[in-house]
Order: structure tokens, then C-alpha cells, then sequence
């Protein structure tokens, strides 16, 4: 299989030089960085990656307004133009090991859709505070509550899926940012009948840089499982 991996980037100059070789140690693997103008030059070092990688690293240039939506909006419209059969996305903070990339492909040999999950067997983070643990399994409690996803990890980001299924995803209707993003496009993926799946993954927090999670990004996802549940969304 030929597999396409987009990761979105935002300062984090100390670990995209780990995560591309890691990635890119696979066969048939090939990379899309989506930058968002990183002041830290995590895109001009991408560039130098690029040219040490040939043609299997790419990096995708972002102007105006920045987001972690905008961005893998951006990324999976080029992505599903590939010559690829798959198409997953990751974080670049090493928080998803790439050692669960294959177990994510292989599963979506008979699924449209692969969720790498946090909450699969018990809660398998490692390095998050309590709080963080206890935000995130309630947000998750909260959004399937609402919106009846029949998922456990509905804001995962670490995914997998068939590039002819994401292609046919209605990627205009898709309005958010952050968290919410992942929620938005699960639902999308569920109403359009993708058959999804959750395989089991385990989260280490970042040791390098910081984490965008804010309060704007968790007002957002706090409010989006209601316009989705209620279809108040603007049309795309
Ligand atoms: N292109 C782009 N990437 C972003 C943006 N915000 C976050 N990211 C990336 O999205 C991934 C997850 O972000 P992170 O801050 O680690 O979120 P957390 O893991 O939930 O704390 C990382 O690879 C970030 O660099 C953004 O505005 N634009
Ligand atoms: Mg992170």
C-alpha cells in the first residue's frame, strides 16, 4: 500500500527532525508537511528535509489566517489528488509513536476510516497531568453524549484513511478548528456510512515545544457536538 502522511505544523522545530526519518524509514511511506508560517523556522528546516528526502517529503506553505482545521483541509485537497491508497494524519510532537502507523494501515485494508485510540483498553496516556486525563475523557464522554458517535476517541488525531473515501468526504461543509476539527470530519465520515474502526495506541505527551490546546479550541469543541447533533451549521 501506498501511504501519504500529512502532519500540520506549528513550532515545532525540535521535532520534525525525529519524526520524518521515523516515517520515512518505511517503504512505500511519504510525507506532507503543512506549515502555518512557523516564527520558530520549523518551515524553512522542512524545505531542508525535503532536499535531503528526494521526492518523498513534501511541505506545504501556509499563508493568512493560521489553524490546525485549515491547515489538514488544505493538506488532505492535495492529498487526495496522490497517486496514494492511503492517507493518515499525525501530530508532529511525537506524541503519536510512527511504530503505530502499520497496525493503522493494515486496518484500513477492510475500514474507510481508522481512528488510533487513546481510550481503547482503560486510558493509554503517558505524561499528562490529571487534569489533562480528566478533560479529555470527559470532553469525550460529553461529545458521544451528543452526538451518539459509536467511537471512543472521538477527538483523536492520530487517523487513517482510504484515500477514494476521503476524497468523497464533503470537505467544503467543514467549518472548525482545533479539536473540533477531528469531531467534525468523524461525523461527516459516520453520516456518510464510512465504515470506522478504533485500533488501540498509546499517547505520550510532548517533551519539546508546546501545546495550542487554549480556551478558544475547547469552546469550540464544547459547542460543536450541538450544531452537529442539531444541523445548525451553515452550509459549505
Ligand atoms: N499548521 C498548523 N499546525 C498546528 C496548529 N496548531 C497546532 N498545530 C499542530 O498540530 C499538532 C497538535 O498540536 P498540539 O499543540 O500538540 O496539540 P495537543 O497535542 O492537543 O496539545 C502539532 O503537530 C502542532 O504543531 C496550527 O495553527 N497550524
Ligand atoms: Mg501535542
Amino acid at each position: 500500500m501506498n501511504v501519504l502522511v500529512v502532519v500540520p505544523t506549528y513550532n515545532e522545530r525540535d521535532n520534525l527532525p525525529v519524526l520524518v526519518p521515523a516515517v520515512l524509514a518505511r517503504e512505500g511511506y511519504r510525507l506532507l508537511v503543512a506549515d502555518d508560517g512557523s516564527p520558530d523556522g520549523t518551515g524553512e528546516l522542512a524545505d531542508e528535509l525535503a532536499a535531503r528526502w528526494g521526492g518523498r517529503l513534501r511541505v506545504l506553505h501556509r499563508t493568512g489566517p493560521r489553524g490546525l482545521g485549515r491547515s489538514y483541509l488544505e493538506a488532505f485537497r492535495a492529498a487526495i489528488d496522490e497517486p496514494v491508497d492511503v492517507v493518515c494524519q499525525m501530530d508532529a510532537d511525537l506524541s503519536h509513536d510512527p511504530a503505530h502507523l502499520p497496525a493503522l494501515v493494515e486496518a484500513v485494508r477492510d475500514h474507510d476510516l481508522v481512528l488510533g485510540s487513546r481510550y481503547l483498553h482503560g486510558i493509554s496516556v503517558v505524561n499528562w497531568p490529571l487534569r489533562r486525563i480528566v478533560l479529555s475523557t470527559a470532553a469525550n464522554a460529553y461529545i458521544r453524549a451528543i452526538t451518539w458517535l459509536p467511537v471512543r476517541d472521538c477527538t483523536a488525531g492520530f487517523r487513517c484513511w482510504r484515500r477514494d473515501a476521503l476524497a468523497r468526504l464533503p470537505l467544503d461543509r467543514i467549518v472548525s478548528d482545533g479539536y473540533s476539527f477531528q469531531i467534525e470530519m468523524l461525523w461527516e465520515a459516520a453520516r456518510m456510512g464510512f465504515r470506522i474502526t478504533e485500533v488501540p495506541i498509546v499517547f505520550v505527551e510532548r517533551r519539546e515545544g508546546q501545546s495550542k490546546l487554549n480556551r478558544s479550541v475547547l469552546g469550540e469543541a464544547l459547542w460543536m457536538p450541538w450544531r452537529l447533533r442539531f444541523g445548525r451549521r451553515p452550509r459549505g
